[in-house]
């Protein structure tokens, strides 16, 4: 099937053209922010950089970063560039840790929402013949809204099915025709089991692609996911403070994300020093949002570590590519000095296939050294065999962790359905350390 574009001319843009874009639409930004948005003023006089320093995007690297920390520092609307009478929709950032981060969206910066996930739906080979189920939460929440207005777009039916209810989200997919399912991936591998379960085979469901992002999953899950839901899988990637999901969408080469880099610039730099580092090598992805009205981001460090790619797309676009993102350097568990990323782990289990692909990792701090315990659901045939073939696998898993991270862990393979089930982001680590 031959590719389809929302938008060729930007997606398929030579990059000098897209060069020229960004660089008009930066040093314009940049003039509006410092006139408009007194901490960025504040922060550009400090770092001794004015507007007109900006010229292109060769310059970006001479303006101040912008965390997390800043937009709670001026919570809830100090980081707005437009008056909030110009602001037609409020989200905001779950914020497990301090207060929540509040982002505001004209309606301009909604029609580029729209266009971006128009783009990652029409990517993943939607038009207005689909039936988008959107899976992902509605509300403060990013999204479920993200998928829905892109969906609308392109002109497709959208079902805003939302989180939750899993039986009845089937018996929806299967009477409304569902025939592109947005959730987050641990929702879809729940969906897909509860398929099973219901007895209902993939045939007698219309679903032939997904959508899937907030948080990171691997190959393993991807391949898991497509087989037991009988579709293709996409990755999308986003965050709020950005715009929401549709930063990044996956093509059907699925070898990583395109950036729509005409509304978002990427960099990679290195998390310690803030050296932006070469394309191609590993670091924090940072973004500085050139077109959005309400809350234009300078500089944006993501904690996402991944890696830019310029290599040539076989499906034509020529939008810069980000791997799937490892995790957040928050993630990131420190066990016994090794760097340990959640998704290391799970694509040792996915590779081995020995287990239910649901497992969670557990860190103790036990006579002043770290302990991590890796919980594994069995599989339904798996359950009723030996204990000494359990006790095996156990081994057998804990030899590929050992040789894969260069850590040793405890391996406990538990009773099948036992570990919790996201209808959201899913929580992978428990770290119970205490430090005397
Ligand atoms: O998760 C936006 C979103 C909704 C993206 C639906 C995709 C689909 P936040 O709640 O602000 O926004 O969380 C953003 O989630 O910094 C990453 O750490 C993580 N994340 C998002 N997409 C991916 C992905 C939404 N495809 C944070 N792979 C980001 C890995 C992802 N991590």
């Amino acid at each position: 099937m031959a590719e389809k574009y929302w938008n060729p001319q930007i997606e398929t843009a030579p990059l000098h053209e897209m060069k020229a874009l960004q660089s008009y639409r930066l040093s314009a930004k940049i003039r509006e922010v410092y006139e408009k948005v007194p901490h960025y003023r504040k922060k550009m006089d400090e770092a001794g950089v004015k507007p007109e320093d900006i010229r292109s995007v060769e310059d970006l690297h001479l303006l101040p970063f912008t965390s997390k920390q800043d937009l709670r520092d001026t919570y809830p609307y100090g980081m707005f560039a437009r008056p909030v009478e110009e602001v037609v929709r409020i989200h905001a950032s779950s914020g497990t840790t301090g207060k929540q981060t509040v982002v505001g969206y004209t309606d301009h910066d909604i029609g580029i929402w729209s266009e971006c996930t128009a783009r990652a739906l029409t990517a993943a080979g939607g038009d207005k013949n689909d039936f988008v189920h959107v899976s992902y939460g509605y509300g403060l929440f990013t999204g479920g809204f993200g998928l829905h207005c892109g969906a609308e777009l392109i002109k497709a039916t959208v079902i805003p099915v939302s989180v939750g209810n899993t039986k009845r989200q089937i018996q929806i997919m299967k009477d409304f025709g569902s025939t592109i399912l947005c959730c987050t991936p641990s929702y879809a591998l729940y969906l897909g089991e509860t398929l099973e379960e219901m007895g209902i085979s993939t045939d007698e469901i219309h679903l032939k692609a997904g959508i899937f992002g907030a948080e990171p999953w691997t190959e393993g899950m991807r391949r898991t996911i497509e087989k037991k839901l009988g579709i293709r899988a996409f990755d999308i990637y986003g965050l709020s403070e950005v715009i929401g999901p549709g930063v990044a969408f996956e093509c059907s080469e699925q070898t990583g994300m395109h950036i729509n880099e005409d509304h978002f610039i990427p960099e990679i730099i290195d998390p310690d020093t803030g050296e932006v580092l070469p394309e191609g090598e590993q670091g924090e992805l940072v973004f500085t949002a050139i077109t959005k009205e309400a809350l234009p981001l300078m500089r944006y460090r993501t904690k996402d570590i991944a890696v830019l790619s310029r290599k040539k797309c076989s499906c034509g676009r020529t939008l810069i590519k980000l791997s799937k993102p490892q995790g957040r350097s928050d993630d990131m568990l420190i066990i016994r000095g090794v760097n340990v990323f959640p998704s290391q782990v799970e694509s040792v289990l996915l590779d081995l296939g020995l287990t239910a692909p649901h497992y969670v990792l557990i860190v103790d701090r036990v006579d002043n050294k770290d302990r991590l315990e890796i919980k594994v659901e069995m599989s339904g045939e798996m359950f009723s065999d030996a204990v000494r073939h359990i006790e095996e696998t156990e081994a057998v898993i804990q030899r590929a962790v050992e040789s894969t991270l260069g850590i040793s862990a405890k391996v406990t393979l538990v009773e099948p359905k036992s570990l919790e089930r996201a209808e959201g982001k899913s929580k992978r680590v428990i770290d119970n350390r205490v430090y005397d």
